[in-house]
């Protein structure tokens, strides 16, 4: 046990810098996606993690404070896909995280940005992250060297390689997946646009703030960024947005007024589960 916050461990010994790179990375690791266990044996699985999904290496002090974010509704089979993965996978990295499902309440068009805004907003709340994940449900990492952490300067775009794009880049500027930025990267393109209702494009218009703000996208390498995709079907209430193309034609003009500066939403619930914390919000509907 440990006096959280304090970084001294209970003998009041100041703990030792974790060593970089981690000695319990292994690098590639097959990932099954058949029949996830039971959120009750994931949790005995993980003894270390705390309520709410939380975790710190129990005998150094980590350098990487890392929210990991996750849009979600209806897909719990994925979500215990996921945490079974990630969990071991994060804690072989020796960081301090925490995982956040942001739920879009009602049967409204489903809105992955607008969710992943108020995950930003409310996951910072909770601690001084120094960098935040914006992380599909559907995309298991493949290879512990593809280390969950924030460069400095830049938003970093770490699903370059999935299989279902049979292990490369979709096309050169694709930023969707799993990505992340700290959180002076996130003010300085005003966080993502609240408008995307339904998919497709969201993540493009993402990419496009990066640079309208004046920074660039970093990647880790083709070999390193491995990911499967849980195979699934179309969403109901995810279908395509037929207005994304006009949307993305504007996103030059709209960045600055919508974002970060004009999010509005209602939480309507915030409980620290065994493996995750769970956010429970209404944003709305598409006008
Ligand atoms: C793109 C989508 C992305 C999606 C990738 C991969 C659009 C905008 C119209 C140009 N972009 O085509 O949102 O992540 O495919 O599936 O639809």
């Amino acid at each position: 046990p440990r006096n959280s916050g304090t970084g001294l461990p209970a003998s009041g010994q100041p703990l030792k810098d974790c060593p970089i790179p981690s000695p319990l990375l292994v690098g590639p690791v097959s990932v099954h996606l058949s029949s996830p266990l039971s959120l009750e044996d994931i949790r005995q699985r993980n003894p270390l993690v705390l309520p709410g999904g939380r975790y710190r290496p129990p005998d150094c002090e980590p350098h990487h404070h890392t929210a990991i974010v996750v849009p979600f509704r209806n897909r719990i089979s994925h979500l215990r896909s996921l945490l079974y993965h990630l969990h071991p996978f994060l804690q072989r990295q020796q960081i301090h995280y925490s995982i956040y499902i942001v739920q879009q309440w009602g049967n409204g068009t489903f809105n992955r940005a607008k969710l992943l805004n108020v995950g930003v907003r409310e996951a910072l709340k909770d601690e001084d992250w120094s960098c935040i994940f914006l992380h599909d449900v559907d995309l298991l990492p493949e290879n512990d060297h593809n280390t969950y952490t924030c460069h400095k300067q830049f938003p970093t775009h770490l699903s370059v390689a999935m299989d279902k794009f049979r292990y490369r880049l979709p096309y050169p500027q694709y930023f969707g997946g799993v990505s992340a930025v700290t959180p002076d990267q996130y003010m300085k393109m005003n966080g993502f646009p609240n408008q995307y209702w339904g998919w497709g494009g969201e993540d493009d218009d993402i990419a496009a703030r990066v640079r309208l703000s004046g920074m660039k996208i970093v990647r880790p390498p083709v070999a390193i960024g491995h990911y499967k995709m849980i195979k699934h079907k179309g969403d109901k209430g995810n279908e395509q947005n037929p207005r994304r193309f006009d949307l993305l034609k504007k996103t030059r003009l709209n960045w600055h007024s919508d974002g970060l500066n004009s999010l509005t939403y209602e939480l309507l619930s915030k409980e620290l589960e065994p493996l995750y914390t769970n956010l429970t919000v209404n944003i709305g509907e598409d006008p």
